[in-house]
């Protein structure tokens, strides 16, 4: 299945999204030590930032901050309810052996996507916006983008999987939309 086209609304983000290549999408980030109110408060403008994409997910070095913390929603359909997630510090504790592939897009690599295997199902391990540990097997959808946004956190884009000259191809665009972005602001 293919993600809507993926073009922010770079006026209305609460947070800007940062547009791959940016060296700080490329850094390994630090655990979070404690939760304070101040990265409960950037945990609420990634939801925001993240829903307003629109996107399923976002990983706080995608707005600049390199420290481990991702939100997501996977939920599909406009009348189900929503399930935003916060998690500080999230770790795979274990993958399945089935693998699946999905479609992947960016909201750092706009309107760009590739084929990306990974692990059908992962358990995951994480504190929450109060600080309690959480643990729950995700799959399908949640299973992609959960790995999808722990792979930011370790400085890793799912161009990363691709083959060096597809990888080439999407950068060189990515460099041209940012030229056409910096000229459209000046
Ligand atoms: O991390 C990000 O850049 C967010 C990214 C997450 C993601 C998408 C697809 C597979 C794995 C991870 C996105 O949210 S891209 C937007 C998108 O996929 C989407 C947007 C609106 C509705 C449905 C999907
Ligand atoms: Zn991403």
């Amino acid at each position: 299945m293919r993600a809507p086209r993926l073009l922010p609304k770079w006026n209305i983000m609460k947070r800007p999204i940062l547009i791959h290549p940016d060296p700080r999408l490329k850094k390994f980030c630090a655990d979070v030590p404690d939760i304070s109110d101040e990265l409960r408060v950037l945990a609420d403008d990634m939801l925001e930032t993240m829903y307003a994409a629109p996107g399923i997910g976002l990983a706080a070095p995608q707005v600049g901050v390199l420290q481990r913390l991702i939100v997501l929603d996977c939920v599909k359909g406009e009348d189900a309810k929503p399930r935003p997630l916060v998690m500080f510090n999230p770790r795979v504790m274990a993958s399945s052996d089935e693998m699946n592939v999905y479609e992947e897009g960016c909201l750092s690599i706009p309107d760009q996507y590739a084929d990306v295997e990974r692990p059908e199902a992962v358990k995951v391990e994480w504190l929450d916006r109060d600080g309690n540990m959480r643990d729950e097997e995700f799959d399908g959808l949640w299973a992609t983008c959960v790995q999808h946004e722990i792979d930011h956190l370790d400085g890793k884009l799912f161009i990363d999987y691709l083959k060096p000259l597809r990888r080439q191809m999407i950068t060189r665009k990515m460099v041209k939309l940012k030229k056409e972005l910096a000229r459209e602001k000046a």
